[in-house]
């Protein structure tokens, strides 16, 4: 499209005419944006073709990532970088009085997803394209994101995003391709020709249609496709109240995750998952179909992923199609679908472990209950005629079980391989939670160790030490991130080493200005910058942090002579709308702020920030400019975590517990480049199995507990009266389900440790060089790698 920089300022002052309507002088930054991001989308249109017809014509085996979130962020500069156009296009912006960086603030953040889950899509996705494997995403079109959070008063404050306020340059509207969803109605079941069949009657119908992200590979000509769907009124649903249907139908691709303390929010929660199941299955098969004739090889050229649980109903949707459409027997269509859908678990909190009520499940989806019915009652025989009365074993592993519909164990029934995503958590699925269906089926599990986009997440995140690292080992490190270990050759290279603590205050002084413009606060770019960004959760242990401020706070201010390395520590957390308890420690994060950060006798030996509305943009933002990588969970609670590669990859330490892929970064960079305290997972599991552990007793014996404790009721904090009881009680009354008091005095320790550490400037880089240096291991390259040859079996193309 364009060859060089004259050519590029050309096309676009053409276009940016053509499509503002107004002169270049006239034309605002947005208007820039809007050319720009066409053009770009546009010049990728024929390798968008070109791909698919690759994988037609090659009858390639392809697969389709089905998520309920996807956090995909900004996509102008990394899809500039990935055409490789960055330099042309940024310069030639720049002679035309434009910069990039200011147009890049008119893009809104895709901000389809809460946390690790979503970016984890994000991620897969970039690394399938640019890997030239056949991967796709279906997702749902939510018109809002994840809520924008304000700060007021310290409180959370939940905005509606609009991210699509502008529309969206990326996407392309396909409503030749919509498809029909059926909701509530009847099922009649007649015996036809010798068979059953069924009927769906009065379905309240829905239509599905699509619009097309190119998922553009990194200086690949492989450009895949996220389709994201979007909930229309149907034509054909005849309804008394039109109005009522149309609003109802729309609240489909509304919001993400609505509000599920009622049961309307939990209808129209299932609605959307079977909303994104059954548009993706209807339209793979009979992609398929087209293609193949019929879908007996399914499984042989079509692999399905299912993004946790939220996706699951495929299982019975296939089916449904299998039989119902396609006059697949039971066992035929079973077979097909157990070997085409795999799937990863992301948790093993019971409380985050999906169930629905049959009172709503068996209205709104009728004929998938049935199927859901049938494959419990298959699978209950099996375990009977293998642990013949057993009704233990059965109440526990049932599909169907106390009026619910468990989709963990349909997710693991069904499919052909189960996944965790780090080596603990894996080992954890297949020991304790799912332990009698890895008895079961100890074949379908599996480890695939989380990773992240190393493009985005250090490459185009953090431009100083990209140039560095190609400045001394090449460009290799960009396709192939283990290359990244050739750093290692520097460890001993004092100027190196000065080179990359230069980028990293520079970093740091982006960070606090960025910080100065939101908040006033001015903060020291030579402090350390300890940061905590991830959901808030009570499992997360962002309370543990903030009782470790307090007492270097109360230490302090008892003793003006102690010395502690001076820090800046930095927040950024959303909570979920309706946890109460994740909002009471934002409060508290933001009083602790206030107070800390008003002491002119604190001055600058500690500040405090809360950085508000977290997302990928922000995120990008604070990794390339941290020191310490706060990772604290509880043992035993973080499946994997991804922000710790992420901090890792930028040069900084890890203050971790070993849970997650902490333990991994820790197998790599080896125990001195890594700060690890705490509990161990099996000792936490084994607390909570025997007990044993009582919190008061940490309170009564550790006088730095059990100020900062009081000082959550006594007064301590002015004008928040009682606010931080439910924190004082959950510590002391509920005995401290987190075990925050039990690893208080192992992290005050080492993060005594971490001040000592970085006083020694030059090993401080050494280690910081060691992480990067062995992060490319948490490429998701290469997991994607791992699932493509170990789950999928697609090949690149
Ligand atoms: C969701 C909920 C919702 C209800 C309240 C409790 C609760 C607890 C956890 C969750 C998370 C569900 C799934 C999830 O997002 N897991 C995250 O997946 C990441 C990618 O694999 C992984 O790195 C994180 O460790 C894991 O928490």
């Amino acid at each position: 499209m364009f060859s060089n920089k004259d050519e590029f300022k050309q096309i676009f002052l053409k276009r940016l005419e053509m499509s503002s309507g107004k002169s270049f002088s006239e034309c605002s930054l947005q208007d820039n944006y809007q050319a720009l991001g066409s053009m770009v989308r546009e010049f990728v249109s024929n390798d968008w073709i070109m791909t698919n017809e690759r994988y037609m014509k090659g009858k390639q085996k392809q697969v389709y990532y089905l998520s309920i979130e996807y956090l995909l962020g900004k996509l102008l500069r990394q899809n500039l970088i990935n055409l490789g156009i960055e330099d042309i296009v940024e310069s030639g912006l720049m002679d035309l009085g434009i910069c990039l960086s200011d147009m890049e603030e008119m893009e809104a953040d895709a901000g389809l997803g809460n946390g690790g889950l979503g970016r984890l899509a994000a991620c897969f996705l970039d690394s399938l394209a640019s890997l030239h494997l056949p991967g796709h995403g279906y997702g749902i079109r939510y018109k809002h994101g994840l809520f924008e959070q304000k700060i007021v008063d310290g409180y959370q404050v939940e905005l509606p995003e609009q991210w699509l306020r502008n529309g969206n340059v990326w996407e392309v509207n396909k409503s030749d391709l919509a498809v029909s969803i059926s909701f509530w109605g009847k099922v009649e079941t007649r015996m036809e020709n010798g068979r059953l069949v069924f009927h769906h009657l009065n379905a309240e119908t829905v239509n599905a249609v699509p619009y097309d992200l190119p998922v553009i590979g990194y200086m690949s000509k492989t450009v895949n496709t996220l389709r994201l769907w979007n909930a229309e009124p149907s034509q054909f649903s005849p309804h008394k109240d039109i109005l009522k249907y149309k609003r109802e139908t729309e609240s489909i691709s509304e919001i993400l995750y609505p509000d599920d303390s009622h049961d309307e929010g939990k209808i129209l929660r299932l609605k959307q998952q079977y909303f994104l199941v059954s548009a993706s299955i209807q339209t793979i098969l009979k992609n398929y179909r087209k293609l193949y004739g019929s879908l007996h090889s399914l499984h042989e050229h079509v692999c399905i992923h299912i993004n946790d649980t939220h996706p699951v109903l495929a299982i019975p949707e296939m089916m449904r199609i299998l039989i119902d459409e396609d006059g697949f027997d039971w066992d035929e269509a079973w077979f097909i679908t157990t070997n085409t859908i795999s799937y990863t678990n992301h948790t093993t909190l019971s409380e985050a472990l999906e169930k629905w009520p049959l009172r709503i499940f068996r209205p709104l989806l009728p004929r998938i209950y049935m199927i859901v019915e049938e494959i419990n009652r298959r699978f209950c025989e099996e375990l009977w005629n293998r642990f013949p009365g057993d009704w233990e074993r059965i109440a526990k592993q049932a599909i169907i079980a106390d009026e619910y519909v468990k989709m963990a164990h349909l997710a693991i029934v069904g499919s052909y391989s189960v996944n965790g995503v780090a080596k603990l958590h894996t080992e954890i699925l297949k020991s304790r939670e799912m332990n009698l269906f890895y008895q079961l089926f100890p074949n379908k599990f599996n480890n695939k160790t989380n990773g992240i986009a190393h493009r985005r997440w250090l490459l185009k995140a953090n431009p100083k030490l990209s140039a560095l690292i190609t400045d001394s080992i090449g460009t290799s490190w960009i396709h192939s991130a283990s290359e990244l270990s050739g750093l290692l050759r520097y460890q001993n290279d004092s100027s190196f080493l000065e080179q990359m603590a230069k980028i990293k205050t520079e970093n740091k002084q982006i960070l606090a200005d960025f910080i100065y413009e939101k908040t006033s606060i001015a903060v020291d770019s030579n402090s350390i910058f300890d940061v905590q960004v991830k959901r808030l959760h009570a499992y997360k242990r962002q309370l543990l942090n903030v009782l470790h401020i307090m007492y270097l706070y109360n230490r302090i201010k008892e003793d003006s002579s102690f010395e502690c390395a001076p820090r800046v520590f930095i927040f950024g957390a959303k909570a979920s709308p309706g946890y109460y308890y994740a909002k009471k420690i934002i409060k508290l994060i933001n009083t602790v702020a206030d107070k800390v950060n008003q002491d002119l006798q604190i001055a600058d030996r500690i500040k405090v920030i809360f950085l508000e509305n977290y997302r990928v943009s922000l995120a990008e933002k604070i990794f390339p400019a941290s020191d310490v990588s706060e990772q604290i969970s509880t043992a035993s609670k973080e499946a994997s975590g991804t922000g710790n590669m992420k901090f890792m990859i930028n040069g900084a330490l890890t203050v971790g517990t070993l849970d997650g892929a902490n333990i991994e970064i820790r197998e790599l960079v080896g125990d001195a480049n890594i700060f690890t305290f705490g509990l161990s997972a099996s000792e936490v599991l084994h607390y909570q199995q025997h007990g044993g552990y009582q919190s008061i007793e940490y309170y009564h014996h550790d006088s730095r507990i059990r100020q900062a404790v009081d000082q959550l009721v006594n007064g301590f904090f002015p004008g928040v009266q009682n606010e931080f009881e439910p924190i004082f009680d959950s510590l002391l009354g509920e005995n401290d389900q987190y075990y925050v008091l039990k690893d208080f005095a192992s992290y005050a320790g080492i993060q005594e440790i971490i001040g000592e550490s970085y006083k020694k400037q030059q090993q401080w880089q050494k280690m910081s060089l060691n992480n990067i240096a062995h992060a490319g291991y948490f490429s998701s390259d290469r997991t994607i790698k791992e699932y493509a040859d170990e789950i999928w079996g697609i090949k690149p193309v």
